[in-house]
């Protein structure tokens, strides 16, 4: 057996992590980016980065020779010199800081130069004590939402990990443990079900329970620390931190345990009382009748299909099993027939290197055409948000005409473009009407003062709806998991508003928005309106993130009816002209 290689993530990781010490050395900005490029790169390559030569890696878009070279050294030794060598400048603690919102490298760099802020407990310690203000750049305003960036900071520990990166982590560990002989291996638990976050990784491999799995699982280099290793479980802590449970059961049960360890907790004691009154019983081994006492011979264990079948289910998709009436639709066959990834046809809120995203058009376009895409909608900001560069008027007619004579290269593919436009504090849009009115497709958001109370901000975004050129409102809660709260808003208020003027409420795929969430998205759906599915990609490779916001869809109980996204290219733009000349007869 030869070793595993390191995953992916565990790169990219090490790459952001260099980026950051970088720019804490106030390094050139074009090294940091080339990081932060070749972080994002390798997190969305198909193939495991360690296993190529470094003739074949420079042969990737975007990798280097020095990329190729830190690569080989952390496939050999898990790290590499020059990032070593940055980490000696810095102490520890002062990556944590950086994770506070509103503290970026200059500002760290400031705080610890001056301060000798070095950890979370001084920031909070000289904040408190109004010492913070006093710094140059600083003052009292940022001094207190430090503060409140702390505290969040604080609240959310120890953090869950996102879908996203927990997912990827988990696919990897599963082809390691295929390689180990594994003949069955899946991941189960929150992860299976798509929640947002995860508190572990519960995996599951069908195979003997020898011990051979287990061990050899223990010691991946992965494991950063063995917690526990037997013949059929084994538990383990991994680099970023969280934890790592994997079972292993004879391939006969592999159903029975996929559900048990999938959950949840509710779901299984909604099973359970069902398996009851039907004189069976449920566990972890599958399905007995009560009279089997030796439970020797299930009824069914050997697929979940057939488990849910037995019990007189329809199959319930694991997003479901939240305990939330899913099985009592289940039972009457009333289940929604869930959204699927290949029922998206586009992708309506993207970002290119015209505003703050990192690929061209012609490279956004290359990626939407690579995943199958009827259509696409290429977007930017509307207005200069800190160090985004966002286009007035002009430049989106300009770069729209660039757009289409771009996309001719790509027959096949309908190309629209869309403009992420700011609300501004009083719930005006940033184009005036006779502009707007230009413009494909607008996605509306806000940005900046988020600190709002709830009535002020429901006003403003149902003012900003008003504007019957606003199809559609982005990240509606514009919350940061583990980083910033959501802002208060009344959604019953908004989906109402929303329904009058047609407007479409997004759940966005950037693994730490995901929203609408699957609960308020389900709301949404109720108060009859239609959601807009989007990756919010800032570079090609981000284009994948509306599999998340299917994720979320799919816990919210939507199906292809609900999804503007499903809709061909052709329907899509009539939805869009029907709703601006509805919408403006009522305003
Ligand atoms: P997490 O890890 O907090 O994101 O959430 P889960 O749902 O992955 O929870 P976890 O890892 O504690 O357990 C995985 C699954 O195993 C859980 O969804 C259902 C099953 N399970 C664990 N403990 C129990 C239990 O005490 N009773 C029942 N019925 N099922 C359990
Ligand atoms: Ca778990
Ligand atoms: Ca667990
Ligand atoms: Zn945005």
């Amino acid at each position: 057996m030869s070793a595993a290689p390191v995953a992916n993530s565990e790169i990219a990781r090490l790459f952001n992590e260099a980026a950051i010490l970088l720019e804490l050395s106030n390094e050139n900005v074009f090294r940091v980016r080339a990081y932060q490029k070749a972080a994002m790169i390798i997190e969305s390559l198909t193939v495991n980065a360690a296993e190529l030569d470094s003739e074949k890696l420079t042969d990737i878009p975007g990798i280097g020779k020095g990329v190729a070279a830190h690569i080989g050294e952390i496939t050999k030794n898990g790290t590499f010199r020059d990032l070593e060598v940055l980490r000696s400048k810095f102490p520890p603690g002062l990556m944590e800081i950086l994770k506070v919102q509103g503290i970026g490298a200059k500002r760290a760099r400031h705080l610890y130069e001056e301060l000798g802020v070095d950890s979370l407990d001084k920031l909070k310690a000289l904040a408190l004590k109004g010492k913070i203000r006093a710094l140059e750049g600083f003052g009292a305003k940022v001094e207190e939402n430090i503060l409140a960036g702390v505290q969040s900071l604080k609240a959310a520990s120890p953090a869950r990990m996102l879908y996203w990166p927990a997912r990827r982590l988990a696919l990897s560990l599963l082809e390691r443990l295929r390689a180990l002989g594994a003949e069955k291996a899946a991941y189960a638990g929150s992860l299976r079900r798509g929640r947002e976050t995860v508190g572990d990784l519960d995996l599951l491999c069908a195979g003997r329970p020898d011990g051979t799995l287990t061990a050899g699982f223990s010691k991946l280099p992965e494991a950063a620390k063995i917690l526990s290793v037997g013949p059929t479980k084994a538990a383990i802590i991994l680099a970023s931190g969280i934890q790592c449970d994997l079972r292993v059961v004879p391939p006969e049960v592999y159903g029975a345990a996929l559900n048990y360890f999938t959950g949840s907790k509710e779901h299984n004691i909604v099973l359970r009382e069902l398996a009851l009154k039907k004189g069976l019983t449920l566990n972890e081994y599958g399905l007995f009748r009560l009279e089997d006492k030796e439970r020797k011979r299930p009824v069914a264990a050997r697929t979940e299909e057939e488990i849910y079948s037995a019990l007189g289910l329809e199959y319930i998709a694991p997003e479901l099993r939240e305990g939330r009436g899913e099985v009592e639709l289940a039972l009457t066959g009333r289940l929604p027939k869930l959204v699927e990834l290949k029922d998206i046809k586009g992708d309506a809120h993207t970002h290119t290197d015209i505003s703050d995203g990192k690929d061209s058009m012609s490279g956004m376009l290359e990626a939407a055409r690579s995943l199958g895409y009827e259509w696409v909608f290429l977007g930017d900001h509307s207005k200069s948000l800190g160090v985004v560069h966002g286009i007035n008027f002009k430049e989106y007619l300009s770069s729209r005409a660039d757009l289409l004579e771009a996309a001719k290269n790509f027959p096949g593919l309908k190309a629209g473009r869309s403009i992420e436009m700011e609300i501004d504090k009083t719930g005006r849009l940033e184009f005036s009407d006779g502009e707007i009115k230009e413009v494909d497709l607008v996605v509306a958001s806000v940005h900046s003062s988020m600190r709002l109370g709830e009535e002020e901000m429901t006003a403003r975004v149902l003012s900003a709806m008003a504007n019957p050129y606003m199809d559609a409102l982005a990240h509606p809660s514009g919350r940061q998991l583990n980083k910033r709260e959501p802002y208060k808003l009344n959604y019953a208020a908004v989906f109402k508003a929303a329904r009058h003027c047609g407007t479409a409420l997004e759940i966005n795929g950037q693994p730490e928005r995901q929203d609408l969430t699957d609960v308020t998205a389900r709301m949404a759906k109720e108060a009859g309106l239609k959601l807009l599915l989007s990756s919010d990609a800032h570079s090609a490779a981000q284009l994948s993130y509306m599999e998340q916001a299917v994720i979320v869809a799919r816990r919210a109980g939507l199906t292809k009816d609900d999804v503007l996204n499903c809709l061909s290219f052709e329907d899509f733009c009539r939805w869009i002209r029907e709703r601006r000349a509805r919408a403006f007869k009522k305003f």
